[in-house]
């Protein structure tokens, strides 16, 4: 595995660990989620490209951002126990919150990820967080906007507005997120809403 961050610096996708990672995330999750997964690998390295970011890091969260996106319930809340996570209201309402900050230890327990920078950004890929650093808002927006992401509104706006302002990006996703919660009605993550309180004052 690559260590450390070099900005710029280009790498393969055919390199030997991805080739490896991308075939074990091919048989852990199902055939949705990894077509999923490799859009948002490829998005989000996009979005690096257009931002002057890290591109291997950016494919590499991609890549691991859903990870824990296929295990149960039931055995998310084993994991969290087993991990010393302790729930929030909304993730003991909705388990399945729990995938992004369980995809980040099993990042680093299953697929040997060291980087922080990488762990941080599969951990807040779902509600976001305020003063996110550009990878990690990276990560968020490409998991809204890559290509196989059914159609919702605002989305081909959203979409042009990712390779231009990020923040701008944010605010516009995590508005569409907010309404749509409530609209189902169900308990919103505080950090939800923090981040987007946050972002709507940095544009
Ligand atoms: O894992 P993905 O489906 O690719 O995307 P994601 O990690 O952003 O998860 C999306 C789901 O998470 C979607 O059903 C909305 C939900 N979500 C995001 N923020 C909140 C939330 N659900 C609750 N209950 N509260 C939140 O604040
Ligand atoms: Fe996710
Ligand atoms: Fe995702």
């Amino acid at each position: 595995m690559r260590e450390g961050k070099v900005i710029l610096c280009t790498f393969s996708t055919e390199d030997d660990y991805l080739r490896l990672l991308s075939g074990q995330l091919s048989e852990e999750l199902d055939k949705k989620r990894y077509a999923h997964t490799l859009g948002v690998a490829y998005t989000a390295v996009s979005l690096a490209m257009a931002h002057g970011t890290d591109m291997y890091n950016a494919y590499l969260a991609g890549l691991l951002h859903d990870n824990a996106k296929c295990i149960s319930s039931e055995k998310k809340r084993k994991l969290c126990k087993k991990y010393d996570i302790v729930l929030n209201e909304a993730e003991d309402k909705n388990p399945d919150l729990l995938h992004a900050k369980l995809g980040a230890i099993r990042a680093r327990e299953k697929y040997h990820v060291e980087d922080r920078a990488v762990l941080e950004a599969i951990k807040y890929h779902t509600t976001g967080k305020p003063a996110m650093t550009e990878l990690e808002k990276i990560i968020y927006i490409a998991d809204y906007i890559e290509p196989n992401r059914k159609m919702l509104p605002g989305l081909p706006e959203i979409r042009t507005t990712a390779f231009r302002d990020l923040n701008r990006a944010m605010v516009l996703i995590l508005k569409n997120t907010l309404a749509y919660l409530r609209e189902k009605g169900v308990f919103i993550d505080p950090m939800t809403l923090e981040t987007y309180e946050y972002y709507k004052e940095e544009i």
